[in-house]
């Protein structure tokens, strides 16, 4: 008896463990202490009733920012960013898992030469601070990396994502079946979004 007890008591500590996010009054969003690969992440955010960030326009890149700062959760460095629910299809398209709408279809939050698919394995979406500046942007990077990841609870309206059958070629390859031009990125949005630089 005691030691089934015991046992309880450590896989109870660890599951809260595992669940463990950034103590905050935000009811919105949901920062990461621990890191994980994108799918773990994914998983770990539904294990919470929740799901990852998806950024579909200019507020929600407002809201989220705010939310980071407020909280001081900026990244310290550009490789230190958080996962969010965006990942290229197999056909070289980036989608949001969690809405299943195009990325950067009404805000385009990429940071500037992003994404480039590095070693063409770079399939999922973290936000993270632009190349050479203190705003936040985003970047395809390697699915199979640990990041701390940004939950969101979900929405009560709104494009809801459906899950794909396997998500396991995203630590494969893919090579991009469009133009590269398709990829260049709007100097625009670099130069004009969040006027404040983070301090
Ligand atoms: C990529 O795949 C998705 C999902 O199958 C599809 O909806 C979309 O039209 C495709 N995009 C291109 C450019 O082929
Ligand atoms: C993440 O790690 C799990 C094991 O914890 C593994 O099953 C899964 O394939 C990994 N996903 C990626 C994208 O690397
Ligand atoms: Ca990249």
């Amino acid at each position: 008896m005691l030691f089934r007890i015991g046992l309880l008591f450590i896989v109870a500590y660890f599951s809260a463990c595992f669940s463990e996010f950034v103590d905050t009054p935000d009811k919105t969003y949901f920062a990461s202490k621990e890191e994980l690969n994108w799918t773990d992440a994914k998983n770990a955010c539904a294990e919470s009733g929740l799901e990852l960030v998806s950024i579909l326009n200019t507020k929600e890149q407002e809201l989220l920012e705010t939310f980071l700062k407020e909280y001081q959760l900026i990244p310290e460095y550009r490789w230190n960013g958080y996962w969010l629910s965006g990942i290229r299809y197999p056909n070289g398209t980036f989608y949001w898992d969690t809405t299943g709408t195009k990325v950067g279809e009404d805000v385009n939050g990429w940071a500037l030469g992003e994404p480039n698919n590095g070693f063409k394995r770079e399939h999922c979406v973290e936000i993270t601070l632009n190349k050479g500046a203190s705003l936040l942007a985003w970047n395809d990077y390697f699915c199979v990396e640990e990041r701390r990841y940004l939950c969101q609870s979900p929405r009560k309206d709104g494009p809801r994502g459906q899950d794909l059958d396997d998500y396991s070629y995203l630590t494969e390859k893919i090579d991009l079946p469009v133009a590269k031009d398709e990829y260049i990125i709007p100097l625009d949005f670099v130069n004009t979004r969040v006027q404040t630089p983070y301090v």
